[in-house]
């Protein structure tokens, strides 16, 4: 089935935020940020910029009505800064104007006196200051510390990954609406409409059922949205409560990369060791999150990062410490991976350092220590492993030897080009780490014409979702998908949502939907079968007919529910779905916290050009550990734009804050991000049907993020080109590998591997 948004996207009638035809008398609002990374806010002169023409009224902190709080985790975020800033981008006033220029040009207009004080933009020094968001947390297995000691091989190192950018096509928005008696309609680019309406609410003190929340669909997500589209709904909300007029922002893109935050760079020590079969024995991390000004979600994404840090591979003795580390950066956020693949990342390097070290291929340890089903996970969670099954198609369909003899003989055949390859296995857990997080509901209505609507709590942001969706309630129903309309995500319709995140969005929303669908049909067929006169047990529903043990009757769909509701049977059902069999008990680190994981191997394969730097991505070819896929379609977009996502952040998005935190890559002129030319000239996809997971919607396995770990691989494979045009040099691991890296190291220059820091022009 093709995704359903399809056809109005090709046609460009697909409805944005932008695009909501705007209502008589709307606002218009823009932000003056802070110029400055960390101050004292000494005074705030907005005189100018309220007589400027078109303004309507200027907003500082002072005009909150509520509190002048958004942090979601820990209340350590002001919405509007009052006595001091904590990032360049913060929001200090918001202009109200006629029009959008006018709003734009007042904001030029405010003046503020700050009073500058000393700027952290790395988090191993903010660490060393002990400026910490929360507490350590430290996951144990074995006894790393003893197992050293009897592994005939150690080796230690440090490594090093970059944020990225979100660069969603469609910019952080929202547009908030005047209602009768006060309540206040909410139009929002937001992954999280209830996050969304518990801001707002907090902002406005208007209590959570004044506050309607809709969602028709975003322009990408990616993380970006799950929390940080907040910001905007409340400044809007908030100037609506108080003007009790429309009030519309939409973000420029360079607003959009300088106020927001990013995927959270990570800085991590490590230390491997492995017996002479090349078992890996122990394994002891320290990661460093450069979580920004405020908490965010980083204390999740450094959870994640912890699950993730032993990627597929069994290890016995593991002990991981992450600490999340507050520096004067725009708080970091949620970005596809979750911490997960700045986790993997690490396990990664440690395996590529042992091989370098040992003079062996990444590969010959990779293979050695893959998951087995009934392993256990540092973290307590035994699992059911596809690791080898992925691995081992892999090698069968695309003939692992056979791809290293080609790059071999070419890097024989060329001295000016040398390829390079690399495998990236992954592991992927599938749950909201927060347990609490793994529910979903959904609201089911069939009409008396046999036309059913479906509203759930799922954000809609190109993933496909709503075609989803809709696909379980026409297969519950047995009815034709075009009688199947999703409707927009709405917290009058839907409450207490989880964001559409953590790739649980189908699993969660898509079992609420079933859960709904099955209560009706249970009461359809206790019509029919009273109508019929036979036992409910005889009654299935197939292709809009009625059937008897297998047999045809002329009751059709419509006659069957027209009868139902004439009956006074309801033909609506509010469904409620939660994950079983999850918990995670937060003091001892143990548990099992995901309803499964999700497995793959892929093979990347790299021709780097020696004189220049630059490079391409010659092929990934890829086994993908699907379940049992519900839209094959779909789930190739998904795969395919993970790996995209996931080879630009390894090797090409870059970004750059300098030393006073000011963000240099703040636009697409400075900051690169894969375009069709970047992308591998080949990508190959097998579909490896699984069957052991049973938690997944109609066992179809979450899709969204793990994708997007196979971009590691594209680091590895130019380091291993790298290495055979110089066997001197032992490129540091530190991504992004951009084609400036790539050059410096071809001849022997290592560049530093802290986070490149340039000095303000
Ligand atoms: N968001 C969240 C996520 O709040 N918790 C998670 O565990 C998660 N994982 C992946 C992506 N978003
Ligand atoms: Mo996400 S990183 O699943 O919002």
């Amino acid at each position: 089935m093709k995704n359903i948004d399809s056809y109005t996207h090709t046609r460009g009638e697909s409805i944005y935020l932008d695009d909501i035809p705007l209502i008589r008398g709307t606002l218009f609002a823009a932000c003056f940020d802070s110029p400055i990374a960390h101050g004292k806010l000494l005074s705030i002169d907005t005189s100018e910029a309220e007589t400027s023409e078109g303004v309507v009224k200027v907003l500082t902190h002072k005009d909150i009505t509520g509190a002048n709080q958004i942090g979601g985790i820990i209340p350590d975020e002001p919405l509007l800064a009052d006595h001091q800033v904590h990032f360049c981008g913060m929001p200090i006033a918001l202009v109200l104007a006629d029009t959008d220029e006018a709003a734009r040009k007042a904001v030029k207009k405010i003046k503020v006196q700050i009073d500058p004080l000393p700027v952290i933009t790395d988090p191993r020094e903010a660490a060393a200051q002990n400026e910490l968001i929360i507490p350590p947390r430290t996951f144990k297995i074995g006894d790393s510390a003893g197992a050293f000691a009897k592994c005939d091989h150690v080796f230690e190192g440090k490594c090093d990954t970059n944020g990225q950018e979100h660069l969603y096509i469609e910019t952080q928005g929202a547009y908030a609406l005047p209602q009768e008696n006060g309540v206040i309609k909410i139009y929002s680019s937001t992954q999280g409409p209830t996050a969304v309406q518990r801001a707002v609410s907090k902002v406005t003190g208007l209590p959570m059922h004044m506050l309607e929340i809709d969602v028709t669909r975003l322009g990408g997500g990616f993380g970006g949205k799950e929390d940080q589209a907040n910001t905007w709904a409340a400044l809007c909300a908030l100037a609506t409560h108080i003007t009790r007029r429309p009030v519309k922002y939409s973000l420029s893109r360079m607003e959009d990369m300088r106020m927001t935050g990013k995927r959270h760079p990570y800085s991590s020590d490590f230390k491997i060791g492995l017996n002479k079969d090349l078992k890996i024995i122990a394994f002891e991390t320290t990661t460093y999150q450069n979580a920004g000004a405020a908490a965010d979600l980083s204390p999740a994404v450094m959870e994640r990062t912890l699950f993730h840090c032993t990627n597929t591979y069994f290890i016995p003795n593991v002990t991981a410490t992450a600490y999340s580390c507050r520096t004067h950066l725009p708080p970091n956020t949620a970005f596809r991976g979750f911490g997960g693949p700045q986790g993997m990342f690490i396990i990664e390097s440690a395996i590529a350092k042992a091989a370098d070290e040992l003079g062996i291929d990444a590969w010959t340890i990779q293979h050695k220590n893959l998951l087995h089903s009934g392993d256990e996970l540092p973290y307590g969670q035994k699992v059911e492993s596809e690791a080898h099954e992925c691995w081992n198609r892999a090698d069968e369909l695309y003939n692992l030897k056979s791809i290293q003899d080609k790059v071999q003989d070419f890097n024989a055949a060329n001295t000016l080009y040398k390829k390079g390859l690399a495998i990236m296995p992954i592991c992927f857990g599938i749950s909201f780490t927060n347990t609490l997080m793994n529910q979903a509901r959904a609201l089911v209505h069939v009409y008396t014409d046999g036309s059913v609507v479906v509203s759930t709590g799922a954000v809609e942001m190109g993933q496909g979702i709503n075609t989803k969706m809709l696909q379980v309630a026409a297969h519950v129903f047995s009815i034709d998908p075009s009688r199947v309309k999703v409707n927009s995500t709405n917290t009058y319709r839907i409450a207490n949502t989880s964001p559409s995140a953590a790739s649980a969005t189908a699993d969660l929303n898509g079992k609420a939907t079933l859960n709904a669908c099955a209560a009706i049909l249970v009461r359809l067929k206790e019509v029919a079968a009273a109508e019929l006169n036979v036992a409910e047990g005889d009654i299935t529903l197939q292709d809009e007919f009625v059937y008897v043990n297998g047999v045809k009757t002329d009751w059709n769909w419509n006659k069957l529910v027209l009868t139902a509701h004439n009956k006074r049977v309801s033909i609506s059902e509010h469904g409620h779905y939660a994950t079983p069999e999850i918990h995670f008990d937060k003091t001892k680190e143990k548990g099992h916290p995901f309803a499964y994981h999700v497995y793959g191997t892929s093979i990347t394969e790299v021709t780097v050009d020696c004189i220049r730097g630059t490079y391409e991505i010659d092929a990934v070819k890829l086994v993908h550990d699907f379940g049992h896929s519900m839209n094959a379609l779909i789930d190739r977009g998904q795969i395919e734009g993970g790996l995209v996502q996931g080879i630009g952040w390894m090797t090409m998005e870059e970004i750059v804050y300098d030393k006073e935190g000011k963000l240099r890559s703040n636009a697409l002129s400075t900051y690169k991000v894969p375009d069709i030319y970047a992308a591998p000239k080949e990508i190959d996809i097998d579909f490896l049907k699984t069957e052991k997971s049973s938690l997944a919607i109609f066992r179809s396995k979450a899709v969204g993020e793990p994708p997007l770990m196979y971009g590691i691989g594209a680091f590895f494979a130019l380091r291993n080109a790298i290495k055979h045009f110089n066997a001197d040099v032992k490129p540091a691991f530190d991504a992004p590998m951009t084609p400036e890296k790539v050059l410096m190291n071809l001849y022997g220059q290592l560049i530093k591997t802290e986070t490149p820091v340039m000095t303000a022009v």
